[in-house]
């Protein structure tokens, strides 16, 4: 009888002593796009690997699709530090400075070369206005190159006016708008609904996107235009980071960068498998006509000029770094 009293004892002063190496910190990190895109993937991957690299003492929820808080609440959830952690499309942010969006004008860096020395132009100065509203930038991943999905063939750019274009920020709108259609913001996971309710019927987007809202099932013409390649960042709360122990914040730049190199692979891999998906599902692939090209790059050229203009001298800090990458 003592001794199983004593028994019970030890157990529960082993209890109590294994407690400090057990305690966690458990991060809910909101994410906007869903499981099967290949941005959702890394992010997993990188709790994985912050997860095994902390022996499980920093352990990240990645909240999907949404789910946590939508899109357009998702920063400001981090700033307020109601969650860590979490990710967006950084042009959508461009309402809060122009410096934000400058890789969503169309032909300005349209190859993964020109993305990265952009993004090195640019960050920065990014870094630094995240910065100021206490986030962390952890790592930046672009898409691959956003290209038109229509439901005919088109060759003549008149053929667009009137149409209603599916935008995703405040670029695709003004590129929509230059070319004389009709743009709706549609978060990517309501694509589908938005094109079978009649909403839109059109979008500028990556092959990513078109398979994972399986663009085959209300589009019949991608057109290989691969205009720009737009980024999501993930950002942590930087009180949140201060707060972990120091061997947890190295584990977590270390997973950072690891999943900045993961993500930029993936993008580029995807962009030929992503674009051969959409043709065995059936949609016709092209490269653009000659008028179709000319109208996008003006359009392009007319949207540079104009976000010059907002973005001021610190627009012209980045047009200046990036040519001289
Ligand atoms: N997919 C996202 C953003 C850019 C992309 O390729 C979307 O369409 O919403």
């Amino acid at each position: 009888m003592t001794l199983t009293l004593r028994s019970l004892g030890l157990a529960g002063a082993l209890g109590a002593l294994a407690l400090p190496a057990a305690a966690q910190t458990a991060w809910d990190m909101p994410t906007p796009y869903g499981d099967a895109v290949f941005h959702t993937q890394n992010v997993m991957q990188f709790a994985d690997d912050v997860r095994e690299a902390t022996g499980g003492s920093l352990d990240i929820t990645v909240h999907s699709a949404g789910s946590l808080f939508g899109h357009a609440e998702i920063k400001d959830s981090v700033r307020r530090g109601l969650a860590p952690a979490g990710e967006i499309l950084l042009s959508r942010l461009s309402n809060e400075n122009p410096v934000f969006e400058v890789d969503s004008i169309p032909f300005l860096a349209d190859s993964y070369e020109d993305a990265q020395a952009l993004w090195d132009a640019s960050k920065p100065q990014v870094e630094e206005l995240l910065a100021e509203q206490g986030l962390t930038l952890l790592f930046a991943v672009p898409w691959p190159g956003q290209s038109l999905f229509l439901t005919e063939e088109v060759t003549d750019p008149a053929a667009l006016e009137g149409v209603s274009f599916r935008a995703y920020n405040t670029a695709t709108e003004q590129l929509a708008t230059e070319l004389g259609m009709i743009p709706t913001q549609v978060e990517a996971g309501d694509i589908p609904t938005a094109f079978a309710t009649g909403r839109v019927s059109a979008m500028m987007t990556s092959p990513s996107t078109g398979v994972s809202s399986q663009a085959w099932d209300y589009t019949s013409n991608y057109i290989d235009v691969q205009a720009w390649l737009p980024k999501n960042v993930v950002f942590v709360n930087t009180e949140a980071f201060n707060a972990l122990t120091e061997d947890e914040q190295a584990a977590v730049m270390e997973a950072a960068a690891t999943a900045e190199t993961r993500g930029w692979e993936m993008s580029m891999a995807e962009t030929e498998t992503q674009i051969a998906a959409l043709e065995e599902n059936g949609m016709t692939v092209s490269q653009p006509s000659e008028a179709l090209a000319a109208a996008l790059a003006a359009a392009g050229e007319t949207m540079a000029a104009a976000w010059l203009e907002s973005a001021g001298e610190a627009g012209q800090a980045i047009m200046d770094a990036y040519e001289a990458e």
